[in-house]
């Protein structure tokens, strides 16, 4: 697949770039009313990448159904080919979140090496104990690090070292262990014997870790556990990596919270705590819904976000949480949402970039309620389209990613390139 048809797409026609220039000096006068300098916040808003889970690109499913598109990759090598897509729209999307064993390569090596002539790296790798794989010598039916049974537990914490090492031929620097343990009834399992089993299963894979490599814990409160999951907070997930040492870090997927939870209360705590490793990032209305970033709650994100550019300020250049996305899409094009879901992380964090945190703090200083709402809000409700679009037209991206992919026909003509396709990878959690 050549990825020159969606670079020639995302070249901008005379007028379209005259007119994003219009764009841009209007918003630069905007904010230079408010003290704010644009090309600050192109230049910071340029600081954010995020990686692509490797199961999104192919359509995910329900446990009542799938319907997959044409032209959806047949195996990771075509995978990485549309990671470079969203990549090659956006110039925010340069890195893999791998997940094994569902895209587990044959020859990791020649993986990286696909990947790097694409111009893509790996970030966090992610392990799987909450499926039995074909072959597999003992079920994770009751649990897997947390199980009753030892073997059980060794097989766990073995294929948890055996991504490790996949990662670290591909050059990953992280992993990221969800565990789907818990239990669906009272007495079923000894609540804090399960978490010390945890703590001791990771332990054994903490040692396995590279000197430079950092574990991340991801909570989850409910599914498929639903009387008690072991990791179910962000407060389990601390305790974790605090036990475990320096190199262990929570990861915050925004999906894992229980309805009106205040997600960025717990990232400033974990920032706190100096423990925020990564995010996985969607949207959800209900639960674990696998969302595209932003779609349902654009505040939250912006929030979220907030809170994230306030702790790079105050911590300085070594505050790098691992930036992955986590979304599995039903209805919409896999690749398209990828391309959109950059978009509106790229669009979240520029607002973040515009909040006046002077102003901010003098407001809170005086307890001026009212003042301190509406400095937020004024930078939310910015139209950053231009400034966004202005970080990808310096990163070789398009000025308006969703529209270059379609104009390029890259689905069309990756239906006829790959024939037969199949694209499976995520099967949900429930459908076990
Ligand atoms: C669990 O729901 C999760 O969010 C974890 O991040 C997994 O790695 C991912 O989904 C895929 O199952
Ligand atoms: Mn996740």
């Amino acid at each position: 697949m050549t990825l020159d048809r969606l670079r020639a797409a995302a070249r901008p026609t005379a007028d379209a770039e005259a007119a994003h220039h219009r764009d841009l000096d209007h918003l630069a006068e905007v904010l230079q009313r408010r003290g704010l300098d644009l090309e600050d916040a192109v230049r910071r808003t340029s600081e954010f990448e995020v990686a692509i889970p490797s199961w999104a690109l192919g359509t995910g499913g329900t446990r009542f159904g799938r319907f997959p598109g044409p032209g959806e990759p047949r195996d990771v090598w075509e995978k990485m080919e549309d990671v470079a897509a969203v990549h090659a729209l956006t110039g925010a999307a340069p890195r893999v979140s791998l997940h094994v064993p569902w895209d587990e390569p044959d020859d990791p090596a020649a993986l990286r090496r696909h990947a790097e002539a694409l111009g893509l790296g790996f970030d966090a790798v992610n392990s799987n104990t909450f499926q039995d794989q074909p072959g597999q010598r003992h079920s994770y039916k009751f649990g897997s690090l947390s199980s009753a049974d030892a073997a059980v537990r060794a097989q766990a914490v073995e294929h948890i070292r055996h991504v490790v090492d996949v990662g670290v031929t591909l050059g990953s620097k992280a992993i990221t262990v969800w565990l789907a343990d818990g239990t669906n009834y009272p007495g079923q399992a000894s609540l804090r014997g399960a978490f010390e089993r945890v703590l001791d299963g990771l332990r054994q894979v903490y040692r396995h870790l590279p000197p430079d490599w950092t574990l991340f814990t991801e909570h989850k409160p409910y599914e498929p556990a639903f009387y008690s999951t072991v990791v179910q907070d962000w407060g389990s997930s601390l305790m974790l990596a605090q036990a475990l040492g320096e190199r262990a870090r929570c990861l915050v997927d925004l999906g894992h919270h229980l309805p009106n939870t205040n997600i960025e209360l717990v990232v400033a705590r974990l920032v706190t705590a100096g423990r925020l490793g990564g995010f996985h990032f969607n949207d959800s209305k209900y639960g674990d819904d696998d969302l595209t970033a932003g779609s349902i709650k654009p505040y939250q994100l912006f929030l979220v976000f907030n809170e994230l550019v306030d702790a790079r300020r105050d911590v300085g250049p070594s505050f790098a949480p691992a930036y992955m996305i986590d979304q599995s899409h039903n209805l919409k094009d896999p690749l398209e949402a990828m391309v959109q879901t950059v978009d509106h992380l790229q669009a979240a964090r520029a607002r973040a970039e515009l909040v006046r945190r002077d102003a901010l703090e003098g407001y809170q200083a005086a307890n001026d309620v009212v003042y301190a709402e509406r400095c937020l809000r004024e930078a939310f409700e910015t139209d950053v389209t231009a400034l966004v679009a202005e970080v990808r037209r310096r990163r070789g991206g398009a000025l308006d990613p969703v529209a270059a992919f379609r104009a390029s026909g890259w689905r069309a003509f990756a239906a006829t390139a790959r024939a037969g396709a199949g694209g499976a990878t995520y099967v949900p959690p429930q459908s076990l």
